[in-house]
């Protein structure tokens, strides 16, 4: 097949705006599945997961191919809840161009800007499908001025619908210059009707008016008062939308059944294939300066991103990557650069909605689960060995809600940890840590959602009943000051006696992570034991000093040392490290803090008080406000989340039900010394 035939899109939008009805259709469209599932009966064949099904919400991303005419077209439906952003992120690593769908009731939604923004990030190519155009209130205008003032999208529609709510019944195409109804499944084209030719026209008129901002050939014809053929407007904005310079806009109903076909095609027409995207760059494995390119060949040297992990119960870890240039064949030997360890291929599998396709070989552009790999990791960039290199990772963002964990019986606790280990291995922003002065074993995700599904998982698929806590902030620790520290750490008990000493300069590294390095001269510290430093502060890290919170954002300098020829070991160079540091970090005015979230509400004007007023309550800070359509406001600001716990009840019940709001994880700020006190108080108590 050639890669001018192969479109790798992602769906993302707003929660509820029907991604996972606009897949099924498509699915069902391009003869994919026989059977439309709705989402609300828990039938949708892209939402398998039972908890999906349960709350009728998606949860994970799923990957499909199916065939349209004769292109191979793979979908990546993702989920609009901001709890699972980061399956939204790892979607639009790999694929080369999205749909974003938009209510045709409510426009741009404060996670359509979030996507948006995510797409922005990874440069992908977008077109825009405004649905629900069946529902009261569809407003099809509207929702393109939105995506113009909100997204800066340069939105151009391609459709315009014909009606609206009840009595929308199909699309026209100002392309094409036909109309479009649907029976059935049945797609039938007609000479555009009397009433809409005014309205038509004029939009094929803005149409070329935008393209000849970037097109010579059309701005000429434009100039000389002559019109420009169909061929070269669609060739045009085939070439705008590819540079991201405007943003095709199309319409329909998913749930009705209209306007999907125009939809594929607009896929096709105007979305990339891996050859549009052209050659990756990568690092090389030794030298971060350096890069390497591979273009979208199959003569090229293998490369590939892992991007999804499933266990699934018949056919074991199923990684999910993007082949990037090369080929892969099963049974070969592959390089994952990011680990720097060697796996095996066993099979190779095409995933179709609930069939597997067994492949010898799979090749650059291809989306293809990959059987029998077992140490690689989403984000892991995986090679011909002969030609390594480093793709660019996927952004996980923090995990900033912890619960705590117990098995029911001291039996069970094996079970639990390997259950979790196996949940944080598919889900690259679930995190488990365990305290062993408590005994207690903490999971953190993104939000209240993410960590009920894990739970319910582990008591579905794994058979664990776990006691749960209550929900909690994970706080993080930090220093504000420099500060020195020189450690001797020295043991004589009876025979061989234990020796180390470290002098180390701790500093705050605000948004740079944690960072080590040495300054040690002469071999005051012989080399061999420097990891063993290293080690040592990590694992102070991990577990905290002024609370069992994780150390962030500090800079380690270690600076000189002394050994003892006989006495000296790593475990003493490692407990030595430990102490210098928490003695130094005691000194550097430690703090913690907290999560603070960006926060989105949309509000009728008749409850801007008393939203306000309440965000204000909850130490909330608003920045802007923004008439959002008539008689609404778009409030935008910043909240600590440790004060948004159950915020969606209390905002329904102060404004009748009539806001919404949307918040995501924005950064992580000191947490006033009132608080800090109180937190630490708490946890000294309860670890009396
Ligand atoms: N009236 C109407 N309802 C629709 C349309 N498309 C989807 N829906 C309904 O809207 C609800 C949400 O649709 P989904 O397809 O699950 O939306 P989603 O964007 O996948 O939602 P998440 O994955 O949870 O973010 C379902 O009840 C759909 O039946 C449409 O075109 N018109
Ligand atoms: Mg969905």
């Amino acid at each position: 097949m050639g890669l001018t035939k192969l479109r790798n899109i992602g769906i993302a939008a707003h929660i509820d705006a029907g991604k996972t009805t606009v897949t099924e259709r498509m699915l069902f469209f391009t003869g994919t599945t026989r059977k439309m599932g709705e989402v609300h009966d828990g039938q949708a064949t892209m939402d398998f997961m039972k908890q999906e099904q349960e709350r009728g919400i998606t949860i994970a991303s799923a990957a499909i191919s199916c065939t349209w005419k004769d292109k191979t077209v793979n979908i990546i439906d993702t989920p609009g809840h901001v709890d699972f952003t980061v399956e939204v992120e790892r979607s639009l690593r790999v694929i080369d161009g999205m749909i974003a769908v938009f209510c045709g009731v409510a426009g741009v939604q404060p996670q359509s800007e979030t996507v948006w923004n995510q797409a922005d990030r990874y440069k992908v190519p977008r077109i825009a499908f405004i649905n629900k155009m069946d529902r009261t209130g569809a407003d099809f205008e509207e929702a393109v001025d939105s995506m113009d003032k909100y997204l800066d999208a340069n939105p151009v529609p391609i459709h315009i619908p014909m009606g609206a709510e009840d009595s929308f019944i199909g699309v026209i195409d100002v392309l094409k210059m036909k109309a479009f109804t649907y029976e059935d499944a049945e797609v039938i084209e007609s000479d555009i009707p009397e009433s809409y030719i005014e309205k038509a026209n004029h939009a094929r008129h803005f149409l070329t008016e935008k393209l000849a901002d970037f097109s010579d050939e059309i701005m000429e014809l434009y100039i000389e008062g002559k019109e420009a053929s169909t061929e070269l407007l669609k060739r045009e904005t085939r070439a705008a939308s590819l540079k991201m310079l405007i943003t095709p806009v199309f319409c329909g109903s998913a749930y009705k059944n209209k306007g999907i076909q125009n939809l594929l095609d607009a896929v096709v027409d105007f979305l990339p294939s891996p050859l549009d995207i052209g050659a990756i760059v990568g690092l090389d494995i030794d030298d971060i300066e350096k890069t390497h390119s591979r273009k979208p060949s199959l003569s090229e040297h293998f490369c590939a991103l892992a991007f999804k992990i499933i266990n699934d119960p018949f056919v074991g870890q199923q990684t999910f990557v993007r082949i990037y240039s090369g080929q892969v064949k099963s049974g070969m030997q592959i390089f994952n650069s990011t680990k720097k360890t060697y796996e095996r291929v066993g099979r190779i599998l095409r995933i179709h909605a609930k069939d597997r396709e067994e492949l010898e070989t799979a090749g650059a552009g291809d989306i293809v689960a990959l059987i029998g790999i077992k140490n690689t990791k989403t984000g892991d960039s995986i090679c011909d060995p002969a030609y390594p290199l480093l793709l660019e990772n996927i952004f996980i963002p923090p995990a900033v809600i912890d619960l705590k964990v117990t098995p029911p019986s001291k039996a069970e606790e094996r079970k639990l940890g390997e259950s979790l280990r196996k949940l944080a291995n598919e889900d690259p922003s679930f995190k488990i840590r365990f305290n062993d002065e408590t005994e207690e074993t903490i999971i953190s995700g993104m939000g209240e959602l993410h960590l009920e599904i894990l739970i319910d998982r582990l008591k579905t698929e794994f058979g664990v009943n776990a006691n749960i806590g209550e929900p909690s902030i994970a706080y993080r620790e930090t220093v504000t000051r420099p500060m020195e520290s020189d450690y001797r750490y020295v043991k004589q008990s009876g025979g061989k006696g234990q020796f180390a000493h470290t002098i180390l300069r701790l500093e705050p590294n605000p948004g740079k992570g944690f960072e080590f390095t040495d300054i040690i001269k002469g071999g005051a510290i012989p080399t061999e034991y420097i990891p063993s430093v290293r080690k040592g502060i990590e694992a102070t890290i991990e577990k905290g000093i002024l609370a069992d919170f994780p150390i962030v954002d500090v800079k380690v300098v270690l600076l000189d040392g002394s050994f003892h020829e006989v006495d000296s070991s790593d475990m003493a160079f490692r407990i030595c490290a430990s102490i210098c540091f928490k003695n130094a970090f005691m000194k550097a005015n430690p703090i913690l803090l907290e999560p603070l979230m960006k926060i989105e509400i949309n509000t009728p004007d008749d409850f801007i008080g008393a939203v306000s007023g309440d965000l204000n309550r909850r130490r909330g800070r608003i920045e802007s406000m923004r008439r959002f359509r008539k008689g609404a406001q778009k409030l935008n600001g910043f909240v600590p989340l440790k004060e948004m716990f159950g915020y969606a009840t209390s905002l329904r019940s102060l404004s009748s039900g009539r806001a919404n709001y949307s918040m995501e994880f924005f950064n992580y700020v000191p947490l006033n010394s009132e608080l800090q006190q109180k937190v630490l108080k708490e946890f000294a108590e309860k670890n009396k």
